[in-house]
């Protein structure tokens, strides 16, 4: 199982507003395992003989949210094969349904942190990437689609952890360094 002595950060923001961009940084200064759903999704993807392969490949060019049991399922086996008591989960829960089942069934979140980015930001960060990325989400259509799956569906996720007091929301249109130096102090606050 998973200790009950972790301190769980979420990072959450809409698409390429600069979550693993900013979990990479956090990791650096303090060490916490680094775990994004959309990593872990690809991942599994790219698994041969993977028994949902070709499911997340579909969702993921829809930009629709696949299907909570498949991500629920890699994010835990991650949280048990690594031994740590600092773990930052990266781009999950996106919906409401998701938040309830992870947080009653594998853990709870000690602070979540909101990448808040205008869309137009998020839009050229991401077909910038798409020259080179490779990834099949990289595109204009398919963009569109993540940014309405993230107005209707994740954002609800962000109000719901709100009412606990633990979110906090960082403006991310400035460089790197200067989103971090607001980052960073969140991180130290927490692990006090
Ligand atoms: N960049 C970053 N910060 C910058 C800054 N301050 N100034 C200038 N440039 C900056 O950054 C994106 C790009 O912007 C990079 O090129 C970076 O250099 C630059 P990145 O850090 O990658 O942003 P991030 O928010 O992590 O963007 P990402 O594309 O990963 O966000 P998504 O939330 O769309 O992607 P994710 O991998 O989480 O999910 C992909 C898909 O998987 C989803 O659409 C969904 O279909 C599926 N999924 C699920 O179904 N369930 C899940 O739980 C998770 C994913
Ligand atoms: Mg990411």
């Amino acid at each position: 199982g998973v200790s009950a002595y972790v301190t769980l950060v979420k990072s959450r923001g809409g698409p390429g507003s600069g979550k693993g961009t900013q979990c990479a940084k956090i990791v650096q200064d303090f060490g916490f395992v680094h775990l994004s759903a959309g990593d872990l999704l690809r991942k599994e993807q790219e698994r041969p003989n993977s028994p949902d392969g070709e499911l997340i490949n579909k969702y993921i060019k829809e930009g629709k949210i696949v299907p909570m049991e498949i991500t629920i399922g890699l994010l835990e086996k991650a949280l048990i094969e690594n031994d740590s008591n600092r773990f930052l989960i990266d781009g999950f829960p996106r919906q409401l349904d998701q938040a309830f089942a992870f947080e009653k069934d594998v853990i709870e979140a000690t602070c979540v942190l909101f990448f808040d980015c205008p869309e137009e930001v998020m839009l050229q960060r991401l077909l910038k990437r798409g020259e080179t990325s490779g990834r099949s989400d990289d595109n204009r259509e398919t963009i569109m689609k993540r940014f309405k799956t993230f107005i209707e569906t994740s954002y609800p996720v962000v109000e719901h952890y709100r009412k606990f007091g633990k979110v906090h929301t960082i403006p991310c249109t400035e460089g790197v360094d200067e989103v971090y130096a607001k980052v960073k102090p969140i991180i130290s606050e927490v692990l006090k």
